[in-house]
């Protein structure tokens, strides 16, 4: 795999080739040449997959040309690099997002037209890359749009995954799991650089050796190794010329481990062993916030964070040989929680075992080079391995990971000397009848810098899971409040909404969304809302196209869209919505219908495979849409629509046609949320609990521009022990015929009992996710923007005003402080 190098080829230089035309013409010409030449189609092919490769390629020798002075740039620059450690980024398509950033969209659309194609459509061929869950991914990709954007030198490490988040399918009413082989016709944004490979280690066992000098040093030994091919993936910034770089990797299997075992004689075998080596990057784990122990995971783990350390250790070499002690002042590891924070002991061992340094310089360096980003409260997303299977696996992090720990200890017992309690609740290894490995606090320990992702989050950390560690290292604690970025999440998304900005606040909010409060003022100009309403209409007749379309259900757009698309899960309270459906619907039923807002109820998002309850809530809305939609008696009052295979590139269509944008988890446990971000942006109004970063969201817009509901994070922990749904549902008589009706088999006629598992745990003293505790205030918050909503100019102000106060969201900002407080690198300008 790795090929032989030879001299460069100075002749070559990328600078002085003449830049590839950005105009229609010349966009035009490149088409035919991919087209007939490279691709070898013609007139006779009706294909639309191959005008979309053809047009595809076209803009990828244009990305390329801007990577390649982008890396020029900062070799010349010889600057401190970041590396985005991630097992996920949720990137969704590339084309027009590549389009809009280099600034060619106009010259593009003409191009295509030219030669009667429409561009959009064109766009419609692309497949998401789906490498991620949800937030924590598409958070990842966010990052990767701001660091380009800002023109820092930042690379992204991940895996190319060769089936990403499964598709979703709706039978019956329930979810079916279809697998996504996003790479069946090739992928026009990536570049294969077997180049780069590298080595991965597993298995074998660990020896010490005596050196003639009297010092120690490990071997591992007898390894199963498993090669990382690398996959670039151009990252443009947003018409500044600089394109930054996703690497990812694909497991291959080791040529000389064939051989050994052709030779053998054992052809099979050595065919079952390449599969096993190549199985590391076949699929992406679709749990979202919870972990499942399975060993293939902590491969890809240990996998992911050995290749990319590797690759940044070979530049390191390459260019400044082999001395090691600037290397924290120039590279900096930011992890995307524990997922990659085998780096920890990996970085040791490189430093030590390949490296020759002692203990305490690998300690130093390690150190100051790792940053933690936490993302969940929830105990069942904290990941833990078990020791044997560590032992398994890779020995020698194991060893390392021990050695880590038991210093580490003896920091703490020097601090508090006697507090035995203190030792076993900070070890890095639980105790038990098997030990477990804790993966966060190998992180913390291993890092410099610790960060939640909202304030709210950030401070139960401190206070909660990780106050010891807080009481030992109160500096190493810091807030990164997450983001959206600005360009797929407005300008590409809603190009009604940007051009209307744009004709009255000027364009420049786009690169800086600070500016979008301009539009503040204008929430007052008749004209400006009667626009801006009008935009809003447009949007709702395309996201009423996908409902028709999707889930063969009519939304008509005069009513309120309450959207609600995420992940499936109990603490995000899908089930506090339907409750309320089911509410409406049976005031619809008893006739309290005076002063009446029609609403449209869309609920979308994806249930990991395994979870029971996730999957019932789905089969719930499912059913309850169903009764709700062919209930004469209903009309426009109420819809109902479950949106199967929700995705990033649905989110494009659902969050600019959005009235109400619901973010109704129990507070404290959504650490921030992002999909409530894209919503108020485009100009939605949340109802929302104080959770995450609806907090922060609420103080921008004031709480005339919010709904609020719901207990507080400490009221909900307040009232745990004494919880009782049974009196809150006999105290109120709306929650009781909600229950009634529940019960009563209504929404399941030939599916007898299937829902008395979601009441039973409505109804039990000890629901974590107190659903039945905030119905009333629930309720009580829908009236009002159901009020609201029928006076237009004041909600089309709300509207204007979440807009204009989404400044702080975009991950500009975000970025912009994990740079001034955590990575400090330097921006730099390539070669225009
Ligand atoms: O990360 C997002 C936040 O906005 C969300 O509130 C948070 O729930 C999400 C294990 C996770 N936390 N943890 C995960 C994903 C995959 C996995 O295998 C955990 N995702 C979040 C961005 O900060």
């Amino acid at each position: 795999m790795k090929q032989k190098k030879s001299k460069a080829l100075s002749s070559l230089d990328f600078c002085d080739l003449s830049p590839l035309s950005m105009d229609q013409q010349g966009l035009v010409d490149d088409f035919i040449h991919h087209y007939c030449h490279h691709l070898g189609r013609d007139k006779y092919c009706s294909s639309m997959r191959y005008r979309y490769q053809a047009i595809a390629h076209t803009i990828r020798e244009r990305l390329i040309e801007r990577w390649n002075n982008t890396r020029y740039a900062y070799i010349n620059a010889d600057c401190k690099t970041g590396y985005y450690l991630s097992l996920e980024f949720l990137m969704g398509r590339a084309m027009g997002n590549a389009l809009l950033n280099l600034g060619i969209c106009g010259p593009t659309g003409e191009a295509m037209q030219q030669l009667g194609m429409d561009l959009e459509e064109l766009a419609e061929q692309e497949v998401d890359a789906g490498l991620g869950n949800g937030g924590l991914g598409r958070l990842a990709a966010c990052f990767l749009d701001s660091c380009a954007t800002l023109q820092l030198p930042v690379m992204g490490y991940g895996i190319r995954y060769e089936y990403g988040m499964f598709r979703q399918d709706i039978k019956d009413g329930r979810q079916v799991e279809e697998p996504d082989h996003w790479l069946r016709d090739g992928n026009p944004w990536e570049m294969e650089r077997p180049e780069y490979t590298q080595r991965v280690r597993f298995g074998g066992r660990c020896e010490i050796r005596r050196n003639d000098d009297g010092t120690q040093s490990y071997c591992w030994l007898d390894t199963h190794d498993v090669l990382a091919v690398p996959y670039d993936i151009p990252i443009p910034g947003y018409r500044n010329g600089t394109v930054n770089t996703l690497r990812l990797w694909k497991a291959a299997a080791t040529d000389v481990f064939d051989l050994d075992e052709f030779n053998a004689g054992s052809y099979t075998e050595s065919v079952a062993m390449k599969n096993e080596a190549e199985n590391i990057t076949m699929v992406l784990y679709p749990n979202d916030a919870s972990e499942n122990g399975k060993a293939l995971r902590l491969r890809q783990q240990y996998f992911l964070a050995s290749a990319s350390l590797q690759d940044v250790m070979e530049r390191w070499i390459y260019r400044q040989g082999k001395v090691f002690d600037h290397f924290a002042e120039r590279n900096c590891f930011q992890l995307n929680d524990t997922h990659p924070s085998c780096a920890v002991p990996e970085l040791m061992r490189l430093l030590m075992d390949e490296q020759g340094l002692g203990w305490d310089e690998a300690w130093a360096i390690t150190t100051s080079t790792m940053a933690y980003t936490n993302h969940t409260l929830l105990p069942e997303a904290l990941e833990k391995w078990s020791v044997p299977l560590f032992r398994q696996l890779m020995p020698r992090l194991l060893d390392i990971i021990l050695e880590i720990n038991a210093r580490f200890l003896a920091e703490v017992a020097a601090r508090w000397p006697g507090d035995g309690e203190r030792l076993a609740r900070m070890s890095i290894i639980e105790e038990g009848e098997v030990q477990q490995v804790r993966m966060a606090y190998l992180a913390i320990v291993g890092s410099f810098s610790v960060n939640g992702v909202a304030a709210l989050h950030s401070e139960l950390l401190v206070q909660g899971l990780f106050r010891d560690f807080y009481e030992l290292w109160p500096e190493k604690f810091n807030n990164k409040t997450n983001g959206v970025t600005p360009r797929r999440w407005l300008a590409r998304c809603n190009p009604g909404l940007t051009t209307l900005l744009a004709s009255r606040i000027g364009d420049g909010f786009v690169a800086d969304l600070a500016r979008i409060s301009g539009a503040a003022p204008l929430a007052d100009d008749p004209e400006f809302r009667a626009a801006w309403h009008a935009v809003k209409k447009a949007n709702k007749e395309r996201l009423a196209a996908l409902v028709r379309e999707q889930c063969g259900v009519a939304f008509n757009t005069e009513g309120l869209f309450d959207v609600q698309v995420k992940r499936i899960h109990e603490y995000k309270r899908q089930l506090l919505n339907v409750l309320h459906v089911i509410h409406l619907y049976d005031r619809i039923k008893r006739g309290d219908t005076a002063d009446w807002t029609n609403r449209c109820v869309l609920i979308g998002g994806k249930a990991a495979p395994g979870y029971y309850m996730a999957k019932l809530i789905i089969k719930l809305i499912n059913n309850v849409a169903r009764v709700v939609n062919d209930d004469p008696e209903v009309g426009d009052r109420l819809k109902v629509a479950f949106l199967p295979n929700y995705r990033v590139t649905a989110m494009e269509v659902i969050c600019p046609g959005t009235d109400l944008s619901e973010q109704i988890s129990t507070a404290g446990k959504e650490a921030s949320g992002t999909g409530n971000m894209k919503f108020m942006m485009n100009g939605a109004i949340t109802i929302g609990t104080l959770d995450g970063a609806n907090i922060e969201i609420r103080e921008e817009v004031g709480d005339d521009n919010f709904f609020v509901f719901g207990l507080t994070a400490e009221e909900v922990e307040g009232l745990r022990k004494s919880y009782n749904p049974a009196g809150i549902v006999a105290s109120y008589p709306d929650l009781e015929r909600v229950m009634q009706l529940l019960a009563s088999g209504r929404f399941n006629m030939f599916e007898k009992g299937i829902f008395d598992p979601i009441i039973a745990a409505i109804m039990s003293p000890a629901d974590p996710w107190m659903v039945a505790a905030d119905f009333r205030s629930y309720v009580k918050a829908q009236r009002k923007a159901a009020e609201k909503y029928r006076a237009r100019e004041a909600w089309t102000r709300m509207s204007i005003i979440n807009s204009a106060r989404s400044g702080k969201f975009s991950t500009d900002r975000t970025i912009s402080e994990y740079n001034e407080g955590i990575w400090h690198l330097r921006p730099v300008q390539p070669k225009r």
